[in-house]
């Protein structure tokens, strides 16, 4: 995996009359029934959705994308999820129980990520959004640290540079300039080419983000740079509460081809995919032949955030219809009806996840608050001395109350 000539011959998808939101001429207008089929085929996964398990759990094949994977691994990959999906739900618990600001669930998108986080090269770099839990994960990266900035105790406690994974980014979009920026120094840099440690970088974005200028700047700085890196959006098919046919009239894998790059629509809820996938295109970017988009079809099964009600936009029909399709279900069912996990794999799983989501609530209830020097100093370098001020004026503020002596650790 991949197949040569996959190599060879760049990826670009051919038009298919599921293209027909796209006019044939310039001239030529869409009619509003090719808007209507378009504006549909955003929201279905369509022909040309890569898939290796189907959601009944049965491993298909596919020409261009296929993997071998041993039972250790695909086990491996089970394991990720559940344990992803089971600190979600924990996070999700504290959040409720006002351990947390915020939480940002990814709940059904454990595939998508898993797939993807795994595809990485240790020397590969990853610039997340804000609901990247998943791939985190997988760049070694304790889950605590992603709680502590929810809880508003820091802004991000990891070392970029050492896990090789940017810190969190909330501004929708940036964060593909950033990955944009990054791999051009890549290839500035020399890392690319056929060594085994060439780089690539792939940049977590969702299907809302597709309208963002910045977005747009970063897919064209990176295709006339040939940029080192995978576009990899979770289409989830929301963006807070607009569907994704209010983003896009077309697929969002067939945005590529305006900018001259390949673009793959692939299952998102089979992790199997989703690697297979991943790893060819991170190999197409550290060999040289970047960039490459990746649509993962997916669904968030969650709200936006725990600060967000979906029963109000968005029918439950939908929702159960997902569930059908739900990224770990499928791969449970795989391995136990090809007899590649035993009861006790499972009882023992379970037992690591609830172990881990206990330990990860004692530390987070355990992470101590930050001062106010946190805040003030750490703007500028060296201060100045209208933050001075300021910060003596908060710290006199505080000094009013009766429980002064906490330190004013709100
Ligand atoms: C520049 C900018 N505009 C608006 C927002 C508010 N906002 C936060 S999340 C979001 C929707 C993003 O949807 P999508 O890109 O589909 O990602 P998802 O949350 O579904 O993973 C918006 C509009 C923001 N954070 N940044
Ligand atoms: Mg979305």
């Amino acid at each position: 995996m991949p197949p040569p000539k996959k190599k060879a011959q760049r990826a670009t998808p051919q038009v298919t009359k599921a293209d027909v939101g796209a006019p044939d001429a310039v001239s030529q207008r869409p009619s509003p029934e090719q808007v209507i089929a378009g504006l549909r085929a955003t929201s279905e996964g369509g022909p040309d959705l890569v898939q290796l398990l189907t959601p009944e759990g049965e491993r298909v094949h596919h020409p261009d994308f296929d993997i071998d994977i041993s039972p250790e691994e695909l086990r491996g990959l089970y394991r990720d999820m559940v344990l992803v999906r089971r600190a979600d739900r924990e996070a999700n618990s504290l959040q409720r129980q006002g351990q947390l600001g915020l939480w940002v669930p990814l709940l059904g998108q454990e595939a998508a990520q898993i797939g993807a986080g795994r595809a990485m090269r240790p020397q590969d770099y990853g610039f997340p959004g804000y609901r990247e839990h998943g791939v985190a994960w997988c760049r070694g990266i304790d889950p605590v640290q992603i709680l502590s900035m929810y809880r508003g105790t820091d802004h991000g406690g990891w070392d970029p540079q050492q896990q090789r994974f940017n810190m969190y980014t909330i501004v929708i979009g940036n964060q593909v300039l950033n990955a944009t920026g990054y791999a051009m120094g890549q290839k500035f840099d020399g890392k690319v080419g056929p060594e085994e440690d060439a780089e690539a970088t792939i940049a977590f974005f969702g299907d809302g983000a597709t309208s963002q200028g910045d977005v747009h700047e970063g897919f064209v700085w990176a295709t006339v740079y040939n940029a080192p890196v995978v576009f990899f959006c979770q289409n989830n098919q929301w963006a807070i509460s607009e569907p994704v046919e209010r983003q896009t009239r077309v697929p969002i894998y067939h945005r590529a081809r305006g900018y001259g790059f390949p673009g793959i629509r692939v299952d998102g809820n089979d992790v199997l995919a989703t690697l297979a996938v991943t790893k060819w295109a991170m190999d197409e970017c550290r060999t040289g032949n970047g960039p490459v988009l990746i649509e993962a079809f997916t669904y968030r099964m969650d709200a936006h955030t725990t600060s967000d009600d979906p029963t109000r936009y968005r029918l439950s029909d939908e929702l159960e219809a997902w569930k059908l399709k739900d990224p770990i279900e499928r791969v449970r069912v795989h391995l136990v009806r090809e007899g590649l996990a035993d009861q006790k794999f499972f009882d023992e799983l379970e037992a690591e996840a609830d172990d881990r989501a206990a330990t990860l609530r004692q530390a987070v209830r355990d992470l101590p608050n930050p001062g106010i020097d946190n805040i003030f100093d750490n703007v500028y370098a060296e201060g100045s001395p209208h933050l001075d001020a300021q910060k003596a004026e908060f710290q006199a503020y505080l000094d009013g109350f009766a429980d002064s002596a906490h330190g004013g650790g709100h």
